[in-house]
Formats: structure tokens, C-alpha cells, sequence
């Protein structure tokens, strides 16, 4: 927090927006009608989940990176429990109190699934693995969690995961894919104002973690889409020139009027650009399925080289 509010222009990693608070903001942003990702991602996998589960012989692995509220996932646990009568389940995400409470709804709905839960920071929760998962695995990357690294650190996050994966696993990628700059800045800047309080929530938690002294009411939340870049950025704007103390940093952080704290990066793609990132990081698309309204992506990766 310190580097990024003392940086020139002042920035907060996206990851801190997932407290408990946070958490719930983000399960309400999938409610929104203007946020089409998460209904267009379901559509997709309800048409095409037993596509996916054929492909795999019983006993397989299911790891989830980013898993939240794990919503979508429940389709594909139902279906390879119905298959096989046993699947294991290993959900990665960030926040610990959203991981247990879905991992308990799961077990509540799922008897027989076998759940080992691990909060962290994907790059973390992946030294974390148990050295014994079983094979073969599918990977899950849903709800375009990919658009928050930028286009090399992604092609470097799946080129992790392809040195973790032998020639029978698959990766399950949801990417959001490049659009009308209405249709994209409506999702990220809801009339509801459900994203406004989404962003504006990680300087709630500064005030309640670190006893800040943010006025949540001078800072106004701004989307806007870069379509060279082809991604959205979000932004907390200061509305007057203040200063804001944070006690437990001892910082006192000085606002000019309009200044903009730049909290989050969404990158959206075009097909080309994700078979260009597949294939630099070592995968090929092996299948790809679009929803009707050809919003949103879902992507089966395999990889393209053998591992040495
Ligand atoms: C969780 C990163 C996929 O970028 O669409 C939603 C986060 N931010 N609305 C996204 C988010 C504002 C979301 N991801």
C-alpha cells in the first residue's frame, strides 16, 4: 500500500480489493446486468461442460485458481461426480473467509467431493500443491481473472502452469474478448454504482486495516476503456486537494484536486491474440467456444510441446 500511494502516479494492486467486504462487492457485480462476463461464461460451460468431462478418465484432479464463490464450477463438480462417484477438488483463492464458505456449500451440496482449500496469491498457492496430485489434472482460470495481468506477465502465469502440466491435463480459460467501448465501460461503471463501492472498497479496508483516514465521498470512481491497449482501467479520482493520513503506515498522502489513484487493469483479447498467448507460453487452443452474443471466451488449453 505504501509503495503504490507514494508512487508517481499513485497505484493499488487489484488483489487487495478481495476482503470479506470486497468479496461480496464483486458477488454482487456478477448480479449486475450491465456486467455480462459471468452469465456469458455460464452459458458457455452449461452448453459444453460434458464436452469437457469426456476428455478426462476417471479420477481426475480439479484445481481452480481464483475460484471466489466457485458458482460456475458447481456444473462441472456435478458432472464428473455423476460420472465418476468421487472427483478431488482444489480450490486457490485469495480470500480465505470466501474460500471457506464455499468450500463448506460445496461439501453441503457435493458429500462425496473431496475439498483441500488454498488461500493465497495463485504464484504462492502454486508452490503449495500437494506433490502428490493426481493426474491428470484440469486447470481452471474462469471468469477472465487472466485480464488482470498484463499481456506478458499472462504469457509468463501460463507458462508456470504448462511446466506444471503433463501431455493428458488440460487448462479451462474464460477471457473476456475485446468489444464496443459502451458495452465495456457499462460493465465496469454500473448505474446501480455497485462497481463504484467495489473500488472504492480498498480504501474502506485501509481505513479498517491500517486506520486510514480516507473520505470515501471525495473520491469518485472512473472506468474507461483503452482500445489500443485493449483493456479497461479503473481509477479512484480525488475531488478536492486533501491529505490523508494512514496511522499505521505513518504516511500522510497528499491528494492534488483530480488526482487519480489507478487501482485496477481489466485486458480484454481478440481470438488471434489468444492463440498468440497460448502458443508463447507453450499451450494450444485445443477447443474454444464462444456465448451467443460472442462476448466472452471459453478456452481449452492443451499443451503443444513435451515436457522435458
Ligand atoms: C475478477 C478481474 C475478472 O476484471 O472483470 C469487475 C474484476 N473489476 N468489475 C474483471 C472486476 C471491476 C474482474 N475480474
Amino acid at each position: 500500500m505504501r509503495a503504490g500511494l507514494t508512487a508517481k502516479p499513485k497505484r493499488l494492486p487489484c488483489r487487495f480489493f478481495y476482503d470479506r467486504e470486497g468479496s461480496r462487492f464483486f458477488e454482487a457485480i456478477c448480479e449486475l446486468p450491465e456486467y455480462y462476463l459471468t452469465r456469458a461464461e455460464l452459458e458457455i460451460l452449461a452448453g459444453h461442460v460434458a464436452e469437457v468431462v469426456t476428455r478426462f478418465p476417471c479420477g481426475a484432479t480439479l484445481i481452480e485458481l481464483g475460484s471466489g464463490s466457485a458458482a460456475k464450477t458447481r456444473l462441472l463438480i456435478g458432472r464428473f461426480l455423476d460420472r465418476d462417484g468421487r472427483l478431488r477438488y482444489i480450490p486457490v483463492d485469495i480470500s480465505r473467509t470466501m474460500l471457506e464458505a464455499s468450500a463448506r456449500a460445496l461439501l453441503d451440496d457435493f458429500p462425496r467431493l473431496e475439498i483441500l482449500a488454498v488461500a493465497g496469491e495463485y504464484q504462492e498457492a502454486l508452490a503449495h500443491l500437494p506433490a502428490d496430485v493426481g493426474r491428470p489434472k484440469l486447470i481452471l482460470w474462469l471468469g477472465s481473472n487472466i485480464g488482470n495481468l498484463d499481456r506478458p506477465e499472462a504469457v509468463e502465469f501460463l507458462r508456470r502452469l504448462r511446466d506444471l502440466t503433463a501431455s493428458e491435463d488440460r487448462l479451462l480459460v474464460g477471457i473476456d474478448l475485446r468489444k464496443d467501448r459502451r458495452v465495456l465501460e457499462a460493465a465496469y461503471d454500473d448505474a446501480q454504482g455497485v462497481t463504484a463501492q467495489f473500488n472504492r472498497n480498498i480504501l474502506a479496508r485501509i481505513n479498517r486495516e491500517l486506520g486510514g483516514e480516507f473520505d470515501l465521498r471525495l473520491f469518485r470512481h472512473r472506468a474507461r476503456y483503452d482500445a489500443d491497449a485493449g483493456r479497461i482501467e479503473m481509477y479512484l479520482v480525488s475531488e478536492v486537494p486533501q491529505t490523508v493520513r494512514i496511522a499505521a503506515l505513518d504516511l500522510a498522502v497528499r491528494f492534488e484536486d483530480g488526482e487519480a489513484i489507478h487501482t485496477e487493469n481489466s485486458y480484454k483479447y481478440s481470438l488471434a491474440e489468444i492463440d498468440e498467448t497460448a502458443a508463447a507460453a507453450g499451450w494450444r487452443v485445443e477447443c474454444q467456444w464462444l456465448d451467443r452474443e460472442r462476448r466472452f471466451s471459453l478456452n481449452l488449453f492443451v499443451t503443444s510441446e513435451p515436457r522435458l
